[in-house]
């Protein structure tokens, strides 16, 4: 058996997507995601110009030889571009994987630990007000999880919070927009957010919090100590984490759970998190850290910490990823909890799959492969177009973590 030929597919049914299309001899396709948020087209470069050519030909069903293939080869080690472009590949072979076994990949993995995985859903508001009803619409809508973010008076645009408070889309049109930062701003608000939302809606409802990689350590441990009192599920992005050890700072500080890695893309990224036992939970993510079969090194090396996964999930991880982190989900022994942020309509047409929210889980039915697959003819009507994630500035101008 070979792979005949590999395509990569960009399209922008409201965002930008790429996906990578494995076509073998034997008619068998698979899909993966490789969308890079504000950086899509290197990994479509990277792919076309690097790593295709050397797949055509090639046996598929030997992922891994062809993953540390892809990884050894180059030389190059691990980033983000790297990392998304094996990804892709990876997530196609353990399409076609599936599909010749006619079964879903979350049986090849070891099958279901679990019937459905808990997702955290986004509840926000341009003020505490708007976000306490967002997590009551939430609550309404059946999900036992909930990430809340506010507006901070005297902040303009703030990380999380959707125009109209509603659906929030961080990656916008044209050239990165800037949105302003003030730490002690957000320090005096964000505890104050919490107490009204549990004193809305009880301890009943997990909450979460992303603060985005905008704190210091000691900031960091300051915030995670002041919201001990409404137990939160988990802090995420405390500071930002190139920096392992900074954790240990946080940890020493405060029992608030503590998450990160949706910007990692190796197990080299989360080694002293996870073997220190400095972080609860790890985001890292099937299209950015390699794909199926290095997420599950990274998570079998978490479970030995007691440490488990909570895939970043948001609206540019495509379907096609979406589908391989409920297998993976399914699976996964050391499953934590899944983010979900629907993508819209027009983007569920483009990739029909599988999986679907019930009562505040995902499920997914015994489907051979991923569980997705894409509309051509229809992506190829929404073409790419130019969009990055916004900076961030503080009062005097100077850059701060986005
Ligand atoms: C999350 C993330 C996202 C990222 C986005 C960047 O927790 O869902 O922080 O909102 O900002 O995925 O591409
Ligand atoms: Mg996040």
């Amino acid at each position: 058996m070979k792979i005949e030929s590999v395509q990569t597919i960009v399209t922008c049914p409201g965002r930008n997507f790429v996906t990578v299309k494995v076509m073998t001899d034997e008619g068998v396709h698979g899909l993966g995601d490789a969308t890079l948020n504000g950086r899509e087209l290197a990994v479509q470069a990277y792919l076309d110009e690097h790593v295709i050519p050397c797949l055509i030909g090639r046996d598929p069903r030997n992922l891994e030889d062809i993953w540390q293939y892809l990884y050894r080869g180059a030389y190059w080690r691990r980033g983000p571009v790297t990392m998304t472009a094996i990804a892709a590949i990876d997530m196609a072979l353990w399409d076609i994987k599936g599909k010749l076994a006619g079964m879903p990949v979350y049986q090849l993995l070891g099958g279901r630990s679990r019937w459905g995985l808990m997702v955290y859903g986004h509840a926000n508001g341009r003020d505490h007000a708007e976000a306490v009803e967002a997590v009551q619409r939430h609550v309404e809508q059946g999900y036992k999880a909930i990430r809340v973010q506010s507006g901070v008076p005297g902040l303009g645009k703030v990380y999380g919070v959707g125009k109209g408070g509603g659906h929030y889309e961080p990656a916008e049109k044209g050239l990165p927009s800037e949105e302003p930062w003030d730490t002690s701003l957000y320090l005096r608000h964000t505890p104050e957010l919490f107490r009204k939302v549990r004193d809305a809606v009880g301890f009943g409802p997990l909450l979460l919090h992303d603060a985005h990689h905008r704190l210091t350590p000691i900031e960091a441990a300051r915030l995670g100590k002041a919201l001990e009192p409404f137990s939160l599920f988990w802090l995420e992005d405390a500071t930002p984490a190139e920096n392992q050890e900074a954790f240990r700072l946080i940890r020493q500080h405060t029992t608030t759970p503590l998450a990160v890695g949706e910007v990692f893309n190796s197990v080299w990224d989360c080694k002293t998190l996870i073997s220190e036992q400095l972080v609860d939970y790890i985001r890292a993510t099937i299209v950015h850290a390699g794909g199926i079969t290095h997420v599950r090194r990274i998570a079998d090396f978490a479970a030995m910490y007691q440490v488990r996964t909570g895939f970043h999930g948001a609206t540019d991880l495509s379907p096609v990823c979406m589908a391989a982190a409920v297998n993976f989900g399914l699976w996964a022994p050391n499953f934590g909890i899944q983010e979900l942020m629907p993508h819209s309509e027009l983007t569920d047409a483009v990739f029909p799959h599988n999986y679907r929210f019930e009562d505040g889980y995902l499920v997914m039915d015994e489907v051979p492969g991923l569980g997705v697959d894409i509309d051509e003819a229809l992506a190829a009507k929404y073409p790419y177009e130019r969009a990055y994630l916004p900076v961030a500035r503080l009062a005097d101008g100077a850059m701060w973590h986005w």
